[in-house]
């Protein structure tokens, strides 16, 4: 395949003034026309060709300004149009015509049919896979679409942008025309077809205009929509009030499909969405699950402004959009749930998914200066470590000028295709500051270690905290320049007040309120007058993604777990002590006889479950140990992810035979039933209930406990907690089989729920689950055209289930290798996604290693292999 560069960047030789298409829908193929009015850009060659991209097309027809083109002024192959000899000035047009099969679209790309449903996915390179067009997202251009098909088939026809016309046609069909005022790049375009149900509401926007709200969905599941609906209105209402952005078109439309590559789909006034981040039903969704339809449909409709409004320029600023609204949908769930726990949460996952990303072989700046194949780069390190780079922007320039800098932004990018030196330059003025160090942050990849020492000199009443930033070059090979890098910081007493101290500091850093802002290898800072040693809370709320080598000792750390004021660093110290423990252990050999966690760590844990005076959704944060993936990286190399996975599970059985009275009353305690909401405030309750019975079964090994929950759960979150404790620790008894059996005579009916059944099963830490898998893809309602259960069965086990997936045979590697070869030709995005899961190899031990290394090479050698998976497997054995 062939790389794309950043440096390469260069405009079109046409300007595109607008697009008139028309979709004729019918059973087993589309015919699509395209009108594309252009003009020459200036200073262009008279000679220059037309180039537009295409994808598996056949062309049918063109024309030139209504005149059909003789074929010697153009050339169409599949995958491209060149058209010669145009128009030297003023604006031509050229009608296309086509014809594609949405039927036979597996890769679920372009235009595709889901349970006889016509929808798109565009992002990032799918529109020319429905008709030749400069593919590009710096084209943009407004948009007008028709839409035909049979009436009793598709009766609800929509597009980008209002709707103005609407009508009959022959042979029972009709056609409705949609308007899209607002230029966009292709990858923005979307159209949906069929028989759908929807649920109507309205919002009127803070300067008073009415936009009619709906979200559609399958036949009989619109009331299943009514909390995606809610969560819509309190975003739109939050945009405004936090950010100003109000909306803008009269229609704002979603529409809930089965089979989906993504999460969802920001479309201009047309959202597309997984339907599992739209449908939900106290019976049939967890807590979980609310929170992901709440974030999801926050982060699609905040992408009107960023994304939509404004959109990137090429797809190496991918980050402006996606790394900048996951930063406001972070912010959105922070102020709509609580912050601190939305804070752990987002960190959790920076740690499992990003910090990994970054340290192996993937590894690509946040901006990366070239790809091969785009669709590999929505990851972890565009998606959620370019939102802490927007986080820190935010920490740098404080509220009021981070808000100036957005304002400027939307107003001085408004309706442009624009880059990350555009944005930065928005905070610059705004802050009166210069950023250009501190855009290395875009440039360079790797995950930077924050090195802090302190001393407390006795005589002199003064504390001194060093800090040294150094960054490793990875696979990406990219600068390891000092960044700048913000962190926040307290000096904390023994009443559990943070300190007030003169400081004098030396070096590359200033001080800022609680700020040090470091921006050089290494600097010094003093505090003196004080009374007597104060705990350094440093790094607090995760001010930067770095790792942090903070050497503390472990009474220091058990104190700030106690008393910091920054509840996020509160939750850190005690995180860190467990997971140095769990990784010490997991260095030991095993049956050494000591205990992975010592006693103390474990009464400070347990004294902040226990303690009622604290958010019952903070407990259960600290309830939950680190990802097992976790301890792995902590590892850095030889990992034994048994090991790994028998020294966490010690852990959880030591934490819950010491505190098991607290978990018998804390998991007890809910069983009173208390009537279903998915507020904040229950959802913490949940989740802290459903921990404790974690570990009472742990410590007791009988599943009594959560067998009753199971029978007596009235919803979801309930249900399905005490299933994953049957269905993972008491894997193959028979109270775990007969739970499972019955829930999916239970839920049989409802794929989204069934995911759940299939997902419990694949992550099932026993050996035997590499067999179990391989029973489940032989399992009637198991297939490979569904995305979310190719996820919840191949994607989950090779993610999740590091005992099984790992087996020191090779079998659960040969097994996913296997599933691979047949996917790939199905739908090679959904594959390379998991084929991620190999990238690791270098860190475990030998044995493990040479084999993961083999199944790449055999997986790099599969006939036929696409641009997709190659890439990632080229890429994971560098
Ligand atoms: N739809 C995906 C997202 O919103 C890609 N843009 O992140
Ligand atoms: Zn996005």
């Amino acid at each position: 395949g062939q790389i794309v560069k950043l440096a390469d960047y260069r405009p079109t030789d046409f300007v595109l003034l607008g697009v008139d298409m028309t979709l004729r829908l019918f059973e087993g193929h589309t015919d699509v026309m395209t009108v594309l009015a252009f003009e020459r850009r200036e200073g262009v060659a008279i000679d220059a060709p037309l180039g537009l991209d295409g994808d598996g097309l056949i062309l049918d027809s063109i024309a030139l300004d209504g005149e059909i083109l003789s074929p010697a002024r153009y050339d169409a192959t599949p995958d491209a149009l060149v058209v010669r000899e145009l128009p030297a000035n003023g604006p031509f047009e050229l009608r296309l015509e086509n014809r594609i099969a949405p039927e036979e679209n597996t890769e679920l790309m372009g235009l595709y049919r889901s349970n006889g449903i016509w929808c798109t996915q565009c992002e990032a390179e799918g529109f020319r896979r429905i008709t030749y067009f400069p593919d590009r997202p710096d084209v943009l251009a407004p948009y007008r679409v028709r839409i035909e098909a049979e009436k009793a088939v598709a009766p609800v026809l929509l597009s980008n942008g209002n709707p103005i016309e609407t009508g009959e046609l022959p042979e029972g069909r009709h056609y409705a025309v949609w308007d899209d005022p607002f230029k966009k790049p292709s990858y923005l375009f979307a159209v949906v077809a069929g028989d759908l149900d929807a649920l109507h509401d309205s919002f009127v926007t803070t300067s008073g205009r009415t936009v009619a709200l709906g979200v559609y969905t399958e036949k009989g599941r619109a009331p299943q929509a009514a909390y995606a609906m809610d969560a819509l209105k309190r975003s739109m209402a939050w945009d405004e009030r936090r950010f100003g952005r109000e909306y803008d078109l009269d229609v704002f439309n979603v529409v809930a499909i089965a089979d989906f590559n993504m999460g969802a789909m920001e479309n201009k006034g047309l959202n597309v969405f997984n339907h599992k981040y739209v449908l939900l039903d106290q019976d049939l969704a967890t807590d979980g699950d609310y929170a992901g339809v709440e974030t999801v449909i926050a982060h699609e409709y905040f992408h009107n402004w960023t994304g939509n409004r404004i959109t990137c320029r090429d797809w190496f600023q991918l980050c402006l959009k996606e790394g900048l609204t996951v930063y406001r949908d972070q912010e959105f769930s922070a102020d709509e749930r609580e912050r601190t726990v939305q804070r752990i949460a987002s960190v959790r996952r920076l740690k499992a998914h990003q910090f990994p990303e970054d340290q192996g072989p993937l590894q690509h700046p946040v901006r990366p200066a070239e790809y091969r194949e785009i669709n590999n780069f929505y990851t972890a390190t565009v998606y959620d470590k370019g939102a802490e780079v927007v986080r820190m922007i935010a920490t740098l320039l404080g509220e009021t000028d981070f808000r100036a800098g957005m304002d400027l932004y939307f107003e001085r990018h408004d309706g442009d295709a624009a880059t990350i030196e555009d944005f930065i330059a928005c905070f610059e003025e705004a802050g009166g500051l210069d950023l250009s160090q501190f855009s290395l942050w875009y440039a360079q990849a790797g995950t930077p270690t924050l090195t802090v020492t302190e001393s407390w000199d006795p005589e002199q009443r003064q504390h001194t905290v060093s800090l040294r930033q150094s960054l490793a070059r990875g696979a990406a090979g990219t600068g390891t320049e000092p960044m700048v890098v913000p962190v926040r910081f307290g000096l904390v007493g023994g009443n559990g007040e943070d300190r007030h101290a003169e400081s004098e500091v030396s070096g590359a850093a200033r001080l800022k309120g609680d700020l040090i802002v470091l921006s050089g290898g290494d600097a010094t800072i003093t505090f003196t007058g004080l009374s007597d040693r104060p705990y350094l809370s440093v790094l607090r709320d995760f001010s930067a993604p770095v790792m942090l080598d903070h050497e503390q000792s472990e009474a220091e750390r058990l104190a700030l777990g106690r008393l910091d004021p920054n509840l996020f660093n509160r939750w850190r110290a005690l995180d860190d002590l467990i997971a140095e423990g769990l990784t010490l252990a997991a260095r030991r050999p095993l049956g050494d006889g000591q205990p992975a966690l010592k006693d103390a760590i474990v009464d400070a844990l347990l004294a902040t479950a226990g303690d009622d005076e604290i958010d019952p959704a903070f407990r259960a944060q600290a309830l939950t140990l680190p990802a097992e993936t976790d301890i792995a990286r902590q590892l850095r190399d030889n990992v034994d992810p048994d090991r790994v996975h028998q020294v966490a599970d010690a852990a959880r059985a030591a934490i819950g035979t010491r505190g098991l009275a607290s978990f018998e009353r804390l998991s007890a305690e809910r069983a009173t039933t208390e009537p279903f909401s998915p507020d904040a405030a229950s959802v913490g309750r949940r989740a802290l209930a459903n921990a404790a019975l974690a570990y009472r079964c742990a410590a007791t090994g009988d599943p009594a406990a959560a067998l009753a929950q199971y029978q007596a759960a009235s919803n979801m979150t309930d249900r399905l907690g005490a299933l994953a404790i049957l269905a993972h620790r008491f894997s193959g008894d028979d109270a775990s089989r007969s739970a499972l059996d019955d829930f999916y005579r239970r839920f049989e009916h409802d794929d989204l729920v069934l995911d759940k059944w299939f997902a419990l099963q694949a992550t099932a830490p026993t050996h035997d689950a590499v067999e179990t898998v391989e029973r489940l893809a032989n399992h009637p309602r198991f297939t490979m055209r569904n995305p979310n259960r190719v996820r919840t069965v191949v994607g989950s086990f090779a993610a999740v289930n590091q005992v099984a997936f790992h087996r020191p045979d090779g079998a659960g590697y040969r097994w996913v290798a296997d599933k691979l070869a047949a996917l790939d030709r199905i739908n090679p995005q959904i594959a390379a996604r998991i084929a991620t899961t190999f990238r690791a190899w270098r860190s475990f031990e030998p044995g493990r290693r040479a084999k993961l290394k083999e199944t790449l090479r055999q997986i790099s050698e599969i006939k036929g292999l696409s641009k997709d998976l190659k890439d990632i497997v080229d890429r994971s054995r560098k």
